[in-house]
């Protein structure tokens, strides 16, 4: 029986001298070196009494070694929860706990703090550094460079990723073989990803755009990838003129397109760039076509879902549209009362079915009953519409969720941590506008009459249990929060109110 995720990917490099890494350094990693890497992480893992089915979780820095790991847990049948790496101890000792995963890799220096969570946990731990060094690759290095692929069937489980929820609590999506192999096939195709492709990847890898996207894809058209730890201005100016391809999230092509540097000439042996997990502004599109001559392709996913729609690589790629359903996902617009489908041009929730949609949340069946109905349709929380030409428009979301230059954040998990804090009445945490960012959570605090909140100590207190990007920029004090007749609270008066909290200057 075969291990159809590992041979799409990496079965079928094995042996091959053909390079597949390109390094920040300037060291080349051919798939041979890769598969060789790889297999001892396998060896290893088995050798600490990991196997089929189990989950791994790996807190660690971008690097090669960490591309291996992901790809020995595939190889070894094990499944992969990549972790934030700004994820506070509080955060990944809630995600190995519930996902029960039998071993914690983290970054040496932060062994120490998430020895307690390993501990109470029951998880053994070990490290992977940024440069490759640490007690797992060590332990590895001892072991066979070859390993017998352990065999899958198409609906195993590959992998869990944790998206936060409304309620607060992190749910772990579980993804099977089938959903990533199925939608990296699909977009190899409609992207035109060929072995030619050197793509310039600048992304975090414990994220589905990152891996499952970028990687994947690279993997299965035997593309080679520009491998940066992360998004750096210079480093992208120094490494496009060698790549074809590059995806990003709005954040990349703004941060982009504020350096002079950035021109036509640059971008002149580029086929393609992607753009998606946040919304790109159509200003932002417009301007890349103008100083480069390219429009971005603009897609839409979720965690949940991978990739759901895409616009046309031949045909108009349209700002502001995330183009069209990809083949074999189909999508309807549906009334969020009666989940009945809406006409063409009307706006309604987003639902998406297809081999790319998940098999539910881990352990949390009500959760899953509530967004995957039993028809296959996943509710996906966004608003949106399908114009006359076929074009999907996301015009909003029916769920409470910032999106902070790429990252997820969940009001509700701040509120919680907001309303314990001395002084504190209520709160609500809303998105407003960024220019880096594109948004980012401000908290709105209602003191309750008693003790004085004091601000800082409260940003102080919840910042040591928040990852750093889901801090509140702001915190500010209010008499009350606007309500509804219902009591709910109005987010959007207050998203409107302070609106340009974060206004750009104006220029000139
Ligand atoms: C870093 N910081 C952030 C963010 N990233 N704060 C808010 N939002 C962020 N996204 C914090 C840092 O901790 C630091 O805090 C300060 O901001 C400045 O850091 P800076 O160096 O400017 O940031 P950076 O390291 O350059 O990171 C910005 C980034 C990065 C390049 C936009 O966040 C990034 O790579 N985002 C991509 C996320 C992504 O891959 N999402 C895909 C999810 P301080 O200085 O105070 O310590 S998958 C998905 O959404 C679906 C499925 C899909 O459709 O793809
Ligand atoms: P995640 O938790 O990473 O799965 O986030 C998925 C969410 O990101 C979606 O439900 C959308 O709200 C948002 N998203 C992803 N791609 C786009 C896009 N191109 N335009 C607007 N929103 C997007």
């Amino acid at each position: 029986m075969a291990n159809p995720l590992f041979d799409a990917l990496f079965g079928r490099h094995q042996g091959s001298d053909a390079v597949f890494l390109h390094l920040a350094d300037g060291v080349q990693i051919t798939h041979a070196q890769f598969l060789a890497t790889t297999a001892r992480f396998a060896n290893q893992l088995t050798d600490l009494g990991i196997g089929p089915g189990d989950r791994v979780a790996a807190q660690i820095a971008k690097s090669r070694q960490a591309l291996s790991l992901y790809a020995a847990c595939v190889q070894a049948g094990i499944v992969f929860l990549p972790l934030n790496t700004a994820y506070t101890a509080d955060e990944v000792s809630y995600f190995v706990g519930n996902s029960g995963a039998k071993l914690l890799i983290c970054d040496g220096k932060d062994a120490e703090a998430l020895g307690p969570v390993a501990t109470e946990t029951g998880a053994a731990l070990e490290s992977l550094n940024a440069d490759g060094s640490g007690s797992f690759p060590y332990k590895a290095a001892y072991q066979r460079d070859s390993f017998d692929t352990v065999p899958r069937r198409c609906d195993d489980l590959a992998a869990f990723l944790y998206t936060s929820g409304t309620t607060g609590r992190s749910k772990g999506a579980m993804l099977t073989q089938d959903n990533l192999l199925s939608n990296a096939e699909v977009l190899v195709r409609e992207w035109r990803f060929t072995d030619a492709d050197v793509l310039l990847h600048a992304l975090p890898i414990f994220h589905t755009h990152g891996l499952f996207v970028a990687t994947n894809v690279c993997l299965l058209a035997g593309a080679s990838m520009i491998f940066l730890p992360k998004f750096d201005t210079d480093a992208m100016i120094a490494q496009m003129p060698k790549a074809t391809t590059m995806m990003g999230v709005p954040t990349f092509y703004t941060r982009l397109l504020d350096d002079p540097r950035f021109t036509s000439e640059l971008t002149r042996h580029m086929r393609l760039f992607v753009s998606g997990s946040a919304p790109l502004l159509a200003e932002t599109h417009v301007q890349f076509e103008n100083r480069t001559g390219h429009r971005i392709l603009e897609r839409y996913g979720m965690t949940e879902t991978n990739m759901n729609t895409s616009n046309p690589y031949d045909g108009e790629r349209r700002a502001g549209t995330v183009g069209f359903p990809l083949p074999g996902v189909e999508l309807k617009i549906t009334d969020p009362a009666t989940g009945n489908s809406l006409p063409d041009g009307e706006i309604g929730q987003i639902e998406v079915r297809g081999p790319n949609v998940f098999k539910g949340y881990w352990q949390m069946p009500e959760k899953t009953a509530e967004e995957l109905r039993s028809d296959g349709f996943f509710i996906t929380g966004d608003l949106g519409q399908i114009d006359a030409d076929g074009y999907v428009h996301i015009v909003g979301r029916n769920k409470d969720l910032i999106i902070s230059g790429g990252y997820n954040i969940y009001p509700k998990e701040i509120e919680l941590l907001l309303d314990e804090e001395p002084g504190v009445l209520e709160s609500a945490v809303i998105g407003v506008p960024h220019p880096d960012f594109g948004e980012t959570p401000v908290g709105v605090i209602v003191p309750d009459g008693a003790t004085a909140p004091d601000l800082d100590a409260i940003k102080a207190s919840i910042g040591k249990s928040l990852a750093r990007f889901k801090h509140p920029q702001k915190l500010l004090l209010v008499e009350e929060l606007p309500r509804n007749t219902m009591g709910k609270v109005q987010k959007n008066q207050l998203r409107e109110r302070y609106g340009d909290l974060f206004a750009k200057a104006p220029q000139g």
